[in-house]
């Protein structure tokens, strides 16, 4: 499992973007976004890319890391 830290998210429509944006990495799934922490957990079936989770999430508009 891994985790990474987001910033921006304020409801539940930011948590179902982040959701989405997450499970479409390949390799991504279990995809869990925690609100209160800001933060959103995965499992990955590969080795992916800090930068790779970081892009996608701030491609819509959010803060990784
Ligand atoms: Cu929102």
């Amino acid at each position: 499992m891994a985790e990474v830290k987001i910033k921006g998210m304020r409801c539940q429509h930011c948590v179902a973007s982040v959701t989405a944006a997450l499970e479409k990495i390949e390799g991504v799934s279990n995809v869990r976004v925690d609100l209160e922490a800001g933060t959103a957990r995965f499992d990955a079936d590969r080795e992916i890319p800090a930068e790779k989770i970081a892009a996608a999430i701030e491609a819509i508009g959010f803060e990784a890391g």
